[in-house]
């Protein structure tokens, strides 16, 4: 990559973060709203956009969507509508699917978090869903953000018979419900 691909990137990189921020918890920080399904108007979040001061148009937002490395936005098929695939504080539905995870899944956490995730169990806290990983390596770096990273293991399998729902996010994030201490089979740090 050379230097002004880089600092394309990480304009790119900035963006995208802004557009998290946007889609996920603060459309009306732009002057915009979602739709039920958490849908925003391309052309109003782009001028949304510009107005706030910065400057992005169509061609970087494919390219953000394109390249973002957790695939977190969708464009509707004419690219007139655009959304998060997940992750959001604000009440939308994405109308993810509803699927039987894997027999154990991983919550990325820190290690400060603990004594309270002990008592209270992995709460949804902002989000709408808890968000769990399907392997180790990602859920370290879910912890990682938020301090010294420990992995909960969580029984999925006892989960589903005891009756809890999931669903899986178009870019493959596992949610669930508030999630009970004793659903969490081994911590890893
Ligand atoms: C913790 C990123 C105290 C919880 C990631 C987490 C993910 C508690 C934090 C997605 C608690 C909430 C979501 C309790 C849970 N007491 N702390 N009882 N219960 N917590 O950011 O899961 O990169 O809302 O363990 O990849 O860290 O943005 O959730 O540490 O998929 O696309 O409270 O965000 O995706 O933090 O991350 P968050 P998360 P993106």
């Amino acid at each position: 990559m050379n230097r002004r691909e880089k600092e394309h990137d990480n304009t790119d990189e900035k963006m995208g973060k802004f557009i998290s921020l946007i889609l996920r918890h603060h459309p009306e920080s732009v002057g915009i709203q979602l739709d039920a399904h958490g849908w925003a108007n391309v052309d109003e979040l782009l001028h949304g956009i510009n107005v706030s001061g910065r400057r992005i148009d169509m061609e970087m937002l494919e390219r953000i969507v394109q390249n973002n490395n957790k695939k977190r936005y969708s464009f509707n098929e004419d690219k007139t509508r655009i959304r998060a695939n997940q992750g959001h504080s604000i009440k939308v539905d994405v109308q993810m699917q509803e699927m039987i995870p894997p027999q154990e899944l991983y919550h990325g956490t820190s290690e400060r978090f603990l004594d309270s995730i002990k008592e209270k169990g992995i709460l949804k806290m902002s989000r709408q869903y808890v968000h769990l990983s399907s392997d180790i390596e990602t859920a370290t770096m879910v912890g990682k953000r938020h301090g010294k990273p420990v992995i909960l293991v969580i029984d999925t399998k006892q989960m589903c018979e005891d009756g809890y729902t999931f669903w899986l996010s178009d870019n493959g994030v596992w949610q669930s419900e508030d999630i009970l201490w004793k659903y969490v089979k081994e911590i890893k740090k």
